[in-house]
């Protein structure tokens, strides 16, 4: 399993101008995050904008992410989707492409019972030989994974991890202390990158690595060297950034996606219902970036 210990980052949802999918900037971020020394790359997504892409524009998205990285990074595809038909094409598709993982949200939308959330995650798993990340988030997903159901999932030999969002660090100790060493637990707050290694995580999954991977990978030196006050500042500047990319009116992957246009990497903006940027924060957005590069 140490292919997926490291900084991961969530890969972003790259546009063209007229809000499409772009093969050009989806290649030149994935090589731009290559270059910057990342363990590998989480596609699709909430990063991604999964949930505001056809079908087709994210099978594009794993298309163009595998025939530049394939056998240079880790390679997870998330391929949940609203409907198992959906997310078993994404599956097969990514099988297809050779990416290393599977990993997907529960169901959505629907409150559905947990049978229906293991039969769910069991069809997408059984689609394909790859092994299978389950993606705990319910802050957007509305659901919980229970220690309940992720035993009974981890009866599955193909189910190799939890990338876990929820907030409490508890959850990743109780996940990690049932998963035991067969079972990689990846850190998903981003806020929480220190304390979740330290509490259990083998790595982490986030969607703000993107915009300041040098921070992510000097604050895992330092936890994986023992050097805990220096991890703990590094967490700091982290959260300030966070936070600061949480203020304006754009949404935060549009604030993100800014910088890093001014970084020489465009990837256009976010779709809609997402808020783009406005003017009037272009000088706060070159602050943020100015905070991110001292
Ligand atoms: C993904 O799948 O894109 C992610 O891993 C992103 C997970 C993010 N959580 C939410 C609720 O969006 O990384 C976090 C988040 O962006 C970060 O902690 C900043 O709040």
């Amino acid at each position: 399993l140490n292919k997926y210990k490291g900084v991961i980052p969530a890969f972003y949802a790259c546009y063209d101008e007229n809000d499409g999918v772009s093969e050009e900037r989806t290649k030149n971020l994935a090589v731009y995050l290559y270059e910057k020394g990342v363990k590998g790359l989480y596609v699709g997504g909430s990063s991604g904008e999964c949930i505001y892409q056809s079908i087709e524009e994210r099978k594009r998205t794993l298309k163009y992410v595998a025939e530049k990285m394939k056998g240079k990074l880790t390679l997870i595809a998330h391929v949940g989707a609203p409907s198992t038909k959906d997310s078993v094409a994404l599956a097969k598709y990514a099988s297809e492409l050779g990416y290393d993982a599977l990993s997907a949200i529960p169901p959505i939308y629907y409150k559905l019972p947990e049978s229906s959330i293991y039969t769910y995650w069991t069809k997408i798993i059984d689609s394909t030989e790859l092994p299978f990340i389950i993606y705990n988030i319910p802050q957007t997903t509305g659901y919980n994974l229970s220690i309940n159901l992720f035993e009974r999932l981890l009866e599955n030999k193909k189910v190799i991890g939890v990338k876990n969002s929820s907030m409490p660090a508890l959850d990743i100790e109780r996940f990690k202390t049932i998963g035991g060493n067969n079972v990689i637990v990846f850190n998903g707050p981003d806020e929480q990158y220190v304390s979740g290694r330290l509490i259990g995580a083998d790595a982490g999954i986030g969607g703000t690595y993107a915009v300041m991977p040098e921070l992510f990978l000097i604050a895992e030196e330092y936890v994986s060297t023992g050097r805990f006050a220096d991890s703990r500042a590094v967490q700091r500047e982290i959260n300030n950034i966070i936070i600061a990319l949480n203020s304006l009116n754009g949404s935060m992957y549009a604030v993100i996606k800014q910088i890093l246009k001014i970084q020489g990497v465009n990837v256009g903006s976010v779709r809609e219902p997402m808020s783009p940027v406005i003017e009037d924060d272009l000088a706060k957005i070159e602050e943020i970036r100015d905070n991110i590069n001292q």
